[in-house]
């Protein structure tokens, strides 16, 4: 089986700096997911990834002239995936509302962003992620943040968060 290297990002509202030098620093990766909080850079994202690149976007609540979809309902490998920006499950409350309507649509993985804070739950029998955000950080500490997706030679997926310093 094909391993796969996927770079999971949000919420970098046109200060794409950091972003610039992760797909630097990563490269190459086979799928760029970007959950939303993109104001405009979706036009240039595209050129600064390495040749190859799937690109996976959707739109945030501060996207309002975008024409990326709402949310994507993707495959990675074996595994069902929902990108979503989530504020639409009000997910600065909580994931509650995104586990369970994700799960009762059948989803492997649910990916949103919005918070700007790093998440990771895989206790509910649904992984449900948020890599933070790049430009605009809100947890403790406020380290910019993304996180890397990998499938390996038998097809499952590993997660690690990372923070630039
Ligand atoms: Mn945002």
């Amino acid at each position: 089986m094909n391993t796969m290297k996927i770079l999971i990002v949000s919420d970098t509202h046109r200060k794409d700096d950091n972003l610039k030098k992760v797909l630097e620093e990563t490269a190459p990766i086979d799928m760029l997911i970007h959950l939303g909080d993109l104001e405009g850079s979706e036009q240039y994202i595209p050129e600064w990834v390495n040749p190859g690149c799937q690109m996976q976007m959707v739109r945030g609540n501060n996207d309002f002239f975008s024409s990326l979809d709402k949310e994507r309902e993707i495959e990675i490998g074996k595994y069902r995936v929902l990108l979503t920006h989530g504020h639409y499950y009000n997910v600065s409350l909580g994931a509650e509302q995104l586990i369970l309507d994700a799960k009762a649509a059948d989803f492997d993985i649910a990916m949103f962003g919005h918070t700007h804070r790093p998440y990771f739950d895989d206790s509910h029998g649904i992984i449900v992620l948020n890599p933070g955000s790049l430009s605009y950080p809100r947890q403790e500490g406020r380290h910019p943040s993304y996180m890397i997706m990998e499938l390996d030679e038998q097809g499952e997926a590993h997660f690690t968060q990372h923070y630039l310093t």
